[in-house]
C-alpha cells in the first residue's frame, strides 16, 4: 500500500511510501483520495498531517508514465479534493519537494519543512509546465513575478527563501513529524486557508514581458518555459476553476510535443548509462585516497573536482616550483565555488591544508586507492607514468589514464596489472564538466569499470561506459562532424554561417567558436599525428593549417577564427580572402550553402558515425552516445541527443540524405551498414536501447 492513513491523538496522518522518490504513481494517487475519504469520515482527527516515508517527499509525478494513455484520479483532482477537505491538512516536507510534489505541498493548508529541504518545480526541464496547480497556486502564495522565476529558471529553493517569500509556514527546529503535529493541532478547529482561495496577485505586463523576451534569448528554440508564463498569466485573470483549465490545456499541448519526449528521453537515458550488466552486482574498489598527476588544466581541474567532492588528493608534479603552480592552480579552482556559493570559505580553507598535498615523489602515491595521470598526450609519457606507478602503487589500487584519444590497451601494457587499467576521460573545465567517458580496455577488472562508475557518482558526474578507440564515442563522433563542416567550407561556406546555422539548431557553440575556444594548436596536432594514417581522399581543412601557421591559435592568441579584443567574438575581415585563396590553390570553384544544408549535412555526418560506433560497441547504446554528446558536446538537450534526433527525423530521410550526398563524395559519405540495415528492417535506434549488449 503506497498510501496509509492512521491516527495520531486527534490528529490524521496519511503516510505515502513509494520508493525510491515517492513519485506520484496512479497507485499514489488513488491511495491519497482514499486517505483523504478516511480522514474526511473521521470524526477523531480534527486535522492531518501528510508525510513521506524514505528519503525524499513526493518528488514529482511518475516520469514513467508520460506519453501513457493518462489513468485516473488525476493529480489536480487529488490535490483539488485535499485542498476541498473541511479540516486542515499539513503537508510535512522533507529531501526535495519537486514538481506535482511540491503542487501537492501547495494544495494542503499549510507547510513545514525540515532543514535542508529543498523545492523546485522543475517541469520545464522535461518540456513540460506544472501541470497540477503550480502556475495558479505558487503565484497566489509568492506573488507573480516570484512564482514564473522559479517556474522557468527550474531552480530549486532552500528553506530560508521559501520561509521568506510565504512557501512555506515554518521550518521544523526538530523532529518534522512532532513539528507537522503540533502545527497542525494548533490549526485544528480552524476553517482551512485554501491556496485556491487566495487573490491572485496582479497581471504585470511589463515584468513578464521582459522575462519572456529574455527566455527567448536565452534558450531559443525552447517552448515549455514561455508556456507556463502564458498559461499563469492567462489562468490567473479568470476565476481560479478557469485558470485551472487554462493550465490543463497548455499542459496537454506539452505532453504532445517533442520537446518533452526528448527532455523525458535525456532525464532517463541519463540514468540508464549507469545501468551495464558487466557492473551488476559488482563492488566497487575503495577511492577515498586520489593520486593525481600532472598539474596542468585537466590535473588541476581532476584534483578540484575531487577535492569538492570530500576526497582526500595527493598531486604530483615534476618539481617543487611545478607543484606550486599547481597548488595555486587548483586553489583558485576551488576559490570560484566559493565565489560560486558552492564551498563556505573555511571548508575551503580545510580541504587545503588537510586533504590536498602535492609532491614530487611518486613514493607519495603508495597509500592512493586509485591514481588519475592527467600528462602529456604522447604514449611515450604514458608509458613512463604507468611504469612507474605499477612501481609504487599499493596491489589493488586503480590506474587510471585521462587521455583523449590513446590507446588503453597499450597504456595498460606497460604495466604488470593490466586489469587494474582503466580510462577514464574527463572533460574541460574537469571541475564543472558532468560528463565522464569511463574507457574499458580489454582486460579491465570489472570492479575497476564498477569503481570508475562510483567516482563519477561521488563527484556527480554522469559517466558512460566508451571501448577503446581513437577519441572514444564523443571525440571520434566530434571529428567526423568536422570534417563535414570543414569539407564545407572548403567547397565555400563561411565558418561563421557554419556557426550561425548550427547554434541556430541548438548547438550551444558553433564548431569553430569551439576551435578558437580549445586552440587552433589543438586541432592542428590531431591532423599532424592523423597524418600518417590519413586516407588519400581524406580532405584536409587546410585553411586551418594556415591559420595556425600565422599563429592565430584562437581565444588564448586573441585571433583565431574570430577576433577577441574582450567583447563579443567578431568575425575577421581576413579570413574570407585568406578561405579564397586556399580553395584557388585548390582548384575549388565555391558554392554558396543554405543554413538548412549546413545542418542537414552535418546531423547526417554525426548521426551516421555515432551509428557506426554503437554497431562496433564502442557505445553501448544509442542513449550512450545521446548521454555523451548533451552532456559533453552541447548538443541541445530539448532534441535529446542525435540518436533520438535521428529516429524523431526518421533514419529512411538520414540514409537517403548520406545516399544523394555519395553522388557527391563517395569515400566521406558511405552509410553505416547498421544504418541501413534498420533502414530495411523498418526499425529505429531506440529498440537498440534496451538492455545493454551482453
Ligand atoms: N518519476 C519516476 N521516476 C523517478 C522520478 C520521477 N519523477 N524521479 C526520479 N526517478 C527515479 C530515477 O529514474 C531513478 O531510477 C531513481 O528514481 C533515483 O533517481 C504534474 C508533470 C529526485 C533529485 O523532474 O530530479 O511532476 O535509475 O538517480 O540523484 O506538474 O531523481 O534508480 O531506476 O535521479 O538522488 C517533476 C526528477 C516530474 C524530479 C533524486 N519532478 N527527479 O536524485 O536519484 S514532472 C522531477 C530528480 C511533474 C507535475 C509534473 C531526481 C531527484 P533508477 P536519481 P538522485
Amino acid at each position: 500500500m503506497p498510501v496509509t492513513y492512521h491516527r495520531s491523538g486527534a490528529t490524521g496522518v496519511i503516510t505515502i511510501d513509494n520508493p525510491p522518490v515517492n513519485a506520484t504513481s496512479q497507485a499514489v494517487r488513488a491511495g491519497l483520495i482514499e486517505a483523504a475519504r478516511a480522514f474526511a469520515a473521521d470524526e477523531s482527527a480534527r486535522a492531518a498531517v501528510i508525510l513521506c516515508a524514505g528519503r525524499t517527499w513526493v518528488a514529482g509525478a511518475d516520469i514513467s508514465e508520460f506519453g501513457k494513455p493518462p489513468q485516473d484520479p488525476s493529480l489536480p483532482d487529488v490535490i483539488a479534493a485535499i485542498e476541498a477537505l473541511p479540516k486542515p491538512v499539513v503537508a510535512a516536507i522533507h529531501g526535495t519537494a519537486l514538481g506535482g510534489g511540491l503542487e501537492l505541498a501547495l494544495g494542503c493548508h499549510a507547510r513545514i519543512a525540515a532543514p535542508g529541504t529543498r523545492m523546485g518545480l522543475p517541469e520545464v526541464t522535461l518540456g513540460l509546465l506544472p501541470g497540477a496547480g503550480g502556475t495558479q497556486r505558487l503565484p497566489r502564495l509568492i506573488g507573480l513575478m516570484p512564482a514564473l522565476e522559479m517556474i522557468t529558471s527550474a531552480r530549486q529553493m532552500g528553506t530560508a527563501e521559501a520561509r521568506d517569500l510565504g512557501l512555506i509556514d515554518a521550518v521544523a527546529s526538530d523532529d518534522l513529524t512532532d513539528a507537522a503535529l503540533q502545527m497542525a493541532e494548533r490549526l485544528a478547529g480552524q476553517p482551512p486557508r485554501r491556496t485556491c482561495d487566495l487573490p491572485a496577485p496582479p497581471a504585470d505586463p511589463t515584468a513578464t514581458e521582459t522575462l519572456t523576451a529574455d527566455l527567448a534569448r536565452k534558450l531559443p528554440g525552447q517552448i515549455a518555459q514561455r508556456a507556463a508564463v502564458d498559461a499563469a498569466t492567462e489562468g490567473l485573470a479568470l476565476p481560479f476553476a478557469q485558470g485551472m483549465e487554462v493550465e490543463r490545456a497548455a499542459f496537454r499541448a506539452l505532453m504532445d510535443s517533442p520537446q518533452r519526449a526528448a527532455l523525458i528521453h535525456a532525464f532517463f537515458a541519463e540514468r540508464a548509462v549507469a545501468h551495464l550488466p558487466q557492473i551488476k552486482g559488482v563492488d566497487p574498489r575503495p577511492l577515498d585516497r586520489i593520486g593525481v598527476i600532472g598539474g596542468g588544466t585537466m590535473g588541476a581541474g581532476i584534483a578540484a573536482a575531487c577535492l569538492l567532492a570530500g576526497l582526500d588528493v595527493t598531486l604530483i608534479e615534476r618539481d617543487a616550483a611545478a607543484a606550486d603552480t599547481a597548488r595555486a592552480t587548483v586553489a583558485k579552482l576551488l576559490e570560484g565555488a566559493v565565489t560560486r556559493g558552492k564551498l563556505a570559505a573555511p571548508a575551503r580553507d580545510a580541504i587545503l591544508t588537510d586533504a590536498f598535498r602535492t609532491a614530487t615523489d611518486y613514493a607519495a602515491l603508495s597509500d592512493a586507492d586509485l591514481i588519475i595521470e592527467a600528462v602529456f598526450e604522447t604514449m611515450e609519457v604514458k608509458h613512463q607514468v604507468f611504469a612507474e606507478l605499477d612501481r609504487v602503487a599499493k596491489p589493488g589500487a586503480v590506474l587510471a589514464t585521462n587521455t583523449s584519444y590513446l590507446d588503453v590497451n597499450a597504456i595498460a601494457a606497460a604495466t604488470s596489472r593490466p586489469a587494474d587499467v582503466i580510462g577514464l576521460h574527463f572533460f574541460s573545465p574537469a571541475h564543472v564538466m558532468r560528463l565522464l567517458e569511463v574507457v574499458v580496455a580489454d582486460r579491465t577488472a570489472p570492479e575497476v569499470t564498477a569503481t570508475g562508475f562510483a567516482l563519477a557518482k561521488r563527484l556527480k558526474k554522469i559517466a558512460v561506459r566508451a571501448g577503446v578507440c581513437d577519441g572514444f564515442i564523443g571525440n571520434r563522433i566530434l571529428s567526423h562532424y568536422r570534417a563535414a563542416v570543414d569539407a564545407m567550407v572548403l567547397d565555400g561556406a563561411s565558418p561563421y554561417q557554419v556557426d550561425r546555422a548550427l547554434t541556430g539548431f541548438g548547438f550551444a557553440m558553433g564548431p569553430y567558436a569551439v576551435s578558437d575556444l580549445a586552440g587552433l594548436d589543438i586541432g592542428w596536432m590531431t591532423r599532424q599525428r592523423k597524418a600518417a594514417t590519413r586516407h588519400p581522399r581524406d580532405r584536409v581543412p587546410v585553411f586551418a593549417d594556415r591559420l595556425y601557421e600565422l599563429g592565430r591559435l584562437g581565444r588564448k592568441s586573441g585571433r583565431g577564427y574570430y577576433l577577441y579584443d574582450g567583447g563579443k567574438p567578431q568575425p575577421d575581415p581576413e579570413l574570407e580572402p585568406l578561405l579564397a585563396q586556399v580553395r584557388a590553390d585548390l582548384g575549388i570553384a565555391p558554392r554558396d550553402f543554405t543554413d538548412a544544408q549546413i545542418v542537414e549535412r552535418t546531423m547526417a555526418a554525426l548521426v551516421n558515425e555515432a551509428v557506426r560506433t554503437v554497431a562496433d560497441g564502442t557505445a553501448l547504446r544509442p542513449l550512450d552516445v545521446d548521454v555523451v554528446m548533451l552532456n559533453g558536446y552541447g548538443f541541445p538537450r530539448w532534441r535529446g541527443g542525435p540518436m533520438h534526433w535521428a529516429d524523431a527525423q526518421g533514419l529512411p530521410q538520414i540514409l537517403a540524405q548520406i545516399d544523394a550526398l555519395s553522388a557527391e563524395d563517395d569515400h566521406f559519405w558511405q552509410a553505416a551498414p547498421l544504418l541501413r540495415d534498420l533502414v530495411a528492417q523498418g526499425r529505429r535506434l531506440a529498440e537498440l536501447n534496451e538492455g545493454p549488449k551482453p
